[in-house]
């Protein structure tokens, strides 16, 4: 009989990719679960949507019967759950809903296992924002757990609770820390996504030879250890299928500066910049050389915008994924730099500019 998993969060980023990837390499039955909303958005689940062993079923994290239903209906073999408030930048606006989500709703996900499916695998997706501020370099799994955002709290609560589930129970249940993943899948509120369209309308204007407006970002001195989710998918199910469940940690183990994303984007659409200024008064524009060549209307690349700081900011991810890599023989194959270029081809290719394929 064909195995099932239920997958929270199916229309996101890792939801979608997991589908696909079970869909392409498994028989496996997938319940995607989704929640109501005014506007559902199915762009990245277009293709499962064709898929006969694809199913869609209402469900909420918010709501513990809702989870209940679903896992006593399915009785699934494994539930991955991908479901969260996402964005660390709004969690100090909504943090009920943030802790609500992403903690409360992880314990309500095990206790439903515990009571009607206890044989069912059970993944919590982890953070590198659960390390917080961090004490050393590169981090691993012993690292302190010091959250800086109410996003980050609620991903270390969940940590304790699948831990105490898996101790009490004897549940196949593993939280995994994932340092950043990106993809052209990517929300627009994260700031890869973001520099990404922004680059392709401003490589637009350029091309038609229009004003534009700068692109503005935050802090740009923050370090991030980014991969392609694609590549972090394979590692959970990985870790979902070992002998005994045990925790990993998912990272590509280098670590850059959003400065270092915003040049590589703007070299990735053919636009050379240059840095001008210090702090808050720093831009990014166009070198004059350039501007010459292309006539063009603006030289503002990218400027800062304080409203994009944070109340407290995690400086420094790098990851240490050696156990993942040594154990599972699990490794990233989407460097950094290919990251970049997929994310900005495919928003120039949105905007109808031609590229090389990646
Ligand atoms: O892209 P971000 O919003 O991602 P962040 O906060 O690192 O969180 C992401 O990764 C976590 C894993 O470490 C996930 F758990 C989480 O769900 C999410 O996927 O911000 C990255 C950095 C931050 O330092 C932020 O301050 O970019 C800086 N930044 C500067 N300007 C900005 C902006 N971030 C956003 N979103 N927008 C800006 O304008």
């Amino acid at each position: 009989m064909n195995k099932k998993v239920i997958i929270s969060g199916v229309t996101g980023q890792d939801g979608s990719y997991m589908t696909d990837y079970l869909l392409q390499n498994t028989n496996h039955e997938i319940y995607g679960m989704i929640r109501r909303t005014a506007k559902p958005d199915y762009s990245n689940i277009k293709e499962a949507l064709e898929n006969p062993r694809f199913k869609l079923v209402y469900a909420d994290l918010t709501d513990s019967q809702s989870i209940e239903n679903i896992v006593r209906e399915i009785n699934p073999d494994y539930f991955l759950n991908f479901a969260s408030q996402s964005f660390v930048g709004v969690s100090w606006q909504i943090p009920e809903q943030t802790f609500d989500a992403g903690a409360m709703g992880v314990l309500r996900c095990l206790e439903a296992i515990r009571k009607f499916s206890p044989n069912c695998r059970f993944y919590s997706a982890g953070s590198s924002e659960e390390m917080g501020d961090v004490v050393y370099t590169p981090q691993d799994l012993n690292h302190p757990i010091r959250p800086r955002s109410p996003y980050g709290a609620a991903k270390a609560a969940a940590r304790h609770l699948t831990k105490v589930y898996r101790d009490s129970y004897n549940l196949y249940a593993v939280h995994c820390i994932l340092y950043n993943h990106e993809s052209e899948r990517r929300g627009e509120e994260f700031v890869t996504q973001k520099i990404a369209k922004n680059v392709a309308r401003i490589a637009k204007a350029i091309k038609n030879k229009e004003t534009f407006k700068p692109l503005e970002l935050g802090n740009i001195e923050a370090k991030r250890d980014w991969s392609h989710a694609k590549d972090f998918i394979k590692g959970v199910w990985l870790m979902m299928n070992q002998e005994k469940p045990k925790e990993y940690l998912l990272s590509s183990d280098e670590t850059h500066t959003i400065r270092e994303f915003v040049e590589k984007a703007f070299k990735a659409a053919g636009i050379e910049g240059a840095w001008h200024g210090n702090g808050i008064n720093e831009e990014y524009s166009i070198t004059t050389k350039q501007a010459g060549e292309l006539d063009v209307q603006a030289s503002v690349l990218m400027k800062i915008n304080p409203k994009f700081y944070r109340p407290a900011e995690v400086d420094l991810l790098l990851g240490d994924s050696t156990p993942a890599r040594e154990e599972l023989g699990w490794k990233p194959e989407i460097s950094f730099d290919n990251l970049v270029k997929c994310m900005v081809y495919s928003c120039l290719n949105e905007v109808g500019i031609e590229t090389e394929k990646t």
